[in-house]
């Protein structure tokens, strides 16, 4: 088990800050908003196939930058995620974030036919001052016929999460419905966050 301390999250998404921050808030760590002189910085997103490339590519150029600030022992936090519609294989997926700035939850819905499978994946990547640990997570689910607004962000309005075997159900809601707490019981990010805070040192 990693031991708690203070962690940069390297993220510009509010979304996603915040749903790491109420699921680590218990864990021991304390969750920050990785920034220099009060701006995030900005890396190059590569041209790349999976979710994890982009992360380990992020986190790279982000430990670089720690080191340029005498930085280089602060543990920073890198995740990248992504919607898959089954329909249209690998699509959102890693141009999530411009598809969803581009067509948005709108966009994605006229786009729909009847095959609505769908699910989310994030790879959360993490560097303790000392080694890469890597953690997966996936949310099976489908997207919904009509758009609701209230919690959430991103394709929250959207995505209905199938139900789980322990019993969790959003009782046919999306995301977009359901509180933040909820979600967690289905969430991609927090499976890749407990796979990553729960690995054994190796
Ligand atoms: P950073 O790269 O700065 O962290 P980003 O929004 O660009 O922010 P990603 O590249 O990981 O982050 O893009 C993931 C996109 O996928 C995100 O913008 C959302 O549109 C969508 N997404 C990921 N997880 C989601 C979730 O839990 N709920 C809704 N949409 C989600």
């Amino acid at each position: 088990m990693l031991m708690s301390r203070r962690l940069y999250f390297l993220t510009s998404n509010q979304g996603k800050l915040r749903e790491a921050k109420h699921h680590l808030a218990s864990s021991g760590w304390s969750l920050e908003q990785f920034s220099i002189d009060g701006k995030v910085p900005e890396f190059i997103e590569p041209q790349a196939d999976s979710l994890e490339e982009v992360a380990l590519s992020k986190l790279v150029q982000a430990i670089a930058l720690l080191e340029s600030q005498d930085r280089s022992s602060d543990a920073i936090l890198v995740e990248d995620s992504g919607l898959f519609i089954h329909a249209f294989p690998g699509f959102p997926g890693v141009y999530s974030s411009h598809i969803f700035k581009s067509l948005g939850c709108t966009g994605i819905l006229s786009l729909m036919g009847e095959e609505r499978s769908a699910h989310f994946e994030a790879v959360a990547v993490l560097w303790d001052g000392e080694r890469t640990r890597i953690g997966r997570g996936v949310c099976r689910g489908r997207i919904a016929n009509d758009m609701v607004e209230g919690e959430g962000f991103g394709f929250d309005p959207i995505f209905i999460p199938d139900d789980l075997e322990d019993g969790s159900s959003s009782d046919g809601k999306p995301f977009g419905a359901i509180s933040i707490s909820l979600k967690h019981c289905f969430s991609h990010r927090r499976s890749a966050l407990d796979e990553l805070f729960n690995s054994d040192d190796e």
